[in-house]
């Protein structure tokens, strides 16, 4: 597998800038630190076909000269043919152990779990990460479950401790620190990044907000 730093990890897609330019705010966020980047082309404004393509040949080329791995959200063939370094699925999805067959051994599986058992099936897929959300109430997900807290992350950590968790859901700056304390390797965040007035500065924010809570430590 690829090397991920899961610290940082931003998600957009088109439809989570609609004022703005997509690749401005993913070259904003990059330049402010964001360590991981996947392409989540979701919803009725979602780009698809050529567009779709054309788009993840940009985030990639971006990601590429930041040096951050990129990731495509549930389309296996998109990120096959761009030559991206994963694939993240949801539960609703393709199955995990189906897409790891698919990627190969040397790509990037990342899958989305709400419970321990879930988690665990994951692991036994192949999948290298898994996201755990929603810790907070989110805008981002029409059909998110039940806000969870970081009461199900510090279960899975407990029971996991060596497999990377990414929290997602309502994270922002000042959440951050909570969610590696109950033993996330990282915080994955859509909306705090692309919706902030300066995406550079809100991703320096959290990479300062988590560098603090581990100095105390
Ligand atoms: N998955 P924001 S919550 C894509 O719980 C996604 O699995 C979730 O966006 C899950 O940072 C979510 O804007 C949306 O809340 C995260």
């Amino acid at each position: 597998m690829h090397p991920i730093d899961l610290r940082l990890y931003f998600i957009m897609g088109s439809a989570d800038v609609p004022a703005g330019d997509p690749l401005t705010v993913l070259e904003a966020a990059l330049r402010g630190g964001v360590t991981c980047f996947q392409l989540r082309e979701k919803g009725p404004a979602a780009l698809t076909g050529l567009e779709k393509t054309a788009f993840a040949e940009s985030c990639l080329r971006l990601c590429r000269a930041f040096g951050v791995s990129f990731i495509v959200n549930d389309d296996v063939e998109l990120a096959v043919q761009t030559g991206a370094d994963g694939v993240h699925v949801g539960q609703e999805d393709r199955p995990a152990a189906a897409v790891r067959g698919l990627i190969g051994p040397d790509r990037i599986l990342g899958v989305s779990v709400h419970s321990e058992d879930e988690a665990a099936a994951a692991v036994a897929a192949g999948a290298d990460y898994v996201g755990m959300g929603p810790v907070f109430a989110t805008r981002s997900k029409a059909d998110a479950r039940a806000v969870a807290g970081t009461a199900a992350i510090h279960a899975a950590a407990g029971r996991f401790p060596e497999l990377p968790i990414v929290g997602i859901g309502g994270i922002t700056a000042e959440k951050s620190p909570a969610v590696l304390a109950a033993g996330a390797s990282g915080v994955a965040v859509i909306s705090a990044i692309a919706s902030a007035p300066d995406a550079e500065q809100t991703a320096a924010a959290f990479l300062s907000a988590m560098a603090q809570k581990e100095a105390r430590v």
